[in-house]
């Protein structure tokens, strides 16, 4: 694909939070990531944070119970493997972010997602309605992240909702729980979550999307696990509040942008 964006997915972008680079990775670049990617998770290399670790919704409740090795996360992405590098460098991402943030000053953050999502059938948890920026400490709240399908997402295995606009809404306090989730009992809520749409992707997609765009994801209830390397940019002139946990490692510029190969 061409890495100049079209008007309609800078509109697109502006206006929903989001937007999806339809068969971004070719078939060679999402096999051999998906490959070597299954081989850190048979065994399991860490680091990695597993389902009975985030306490969500269907996570087995302790390590020690049934699934409860399930893992949920590949931490550390960036430095997995030269695949996984070259793809938080991905030269047309670089381009597609300068776009969309303005600048070609772009930064790859060590410290948030840069990690492999993973869902495993059987084991795996929903994730509730959420902000990703709410735990994330910046001088302003505009941050994107990028997702890869290495196979297809659907909402029966686990694709990621999102509520289009929300990333520039404001949303008082009280429309959120202790750990920041949407408080699903509130009317109000009830009527911002029934304008969510499901962002079904086809392997080898990329999903754009906003810090600030509320977004949720169901259980994964087919036999295949779903594998979702995901990044997180931020521009030059929006650094990490220092001694945040956003703070913890460099980020690094993406003017060194490798080739994937
Ligand atoms: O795959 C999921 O359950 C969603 C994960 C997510 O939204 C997150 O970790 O911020």
């Amino acid at each position: 694909m061409s890495a100049q964006l079209k008007n309609e997915d800078l509109s697109a972008f502006a206006k929903d939070g989001y937007f999806v680079a339809r068969g971004f990775l070719s078939e060679r670049v999402r096999a051999k990531l998906k490959a070597s990617i299954q081989g850190d998770l048979e065994p399991l290399v860490g680091p990695a944070e597993l389902e009975a670790d985030v306490g969500y919704p269907g996570a087995p409740g302790h390590r020690s119970d049934l699934g409860g090795s399930t893992p949920r996360r590949l931490l550390h992405a960036y430095a997995r493997s030269d695949d996984l590098k070259a793809l938080a460098l991905h030269a047309e991402v670089a381009q597609i972010l300068s776009q969309l943030m303005g600048t070609n000053q772009v930064q790859l953050s060590q410290c948030h997602h840069n990690c492999v999502m993973t869902k495993h059938p059987g084991f795996s948890s929903a994730t509730l309605w959420h902000q990703d920026i709410r735990y994330w400490s910046f001088d302003r709240p505009e941050l994107i992240s990028v997702w890869y399908a290495l196979g297809d997402e659907l909402d029966k295995n686990g694709a990621l909702s999102v509520i289009p606009g929300t990333h520039v809404e404001d949303f008082g306090r009280g429309r959120l729980d202790r750990n920041l989730f949407l408080r699903p009992e509130l009317t109000e809520n009830q009527e911002l979550i029934k304008q969510a749409r499901v962002v079904e992707l086809a392997a080898g997609d990329a999903l754009f999307f906003h810090c600030r765009l509320f977004h949720a994801a169901g259980r994964n209830l087919t036999d295949q696990v779903k594998i979702s390397p995901v990044f997180t940019y931020h521009s030059q002139n929006n650094q990490p509040i220092p001694e945040t946990s956003s703070d913890r490692l460099p980020s690094i510029m993406l003017s060194n942008a490798a080739q994937i190969s």
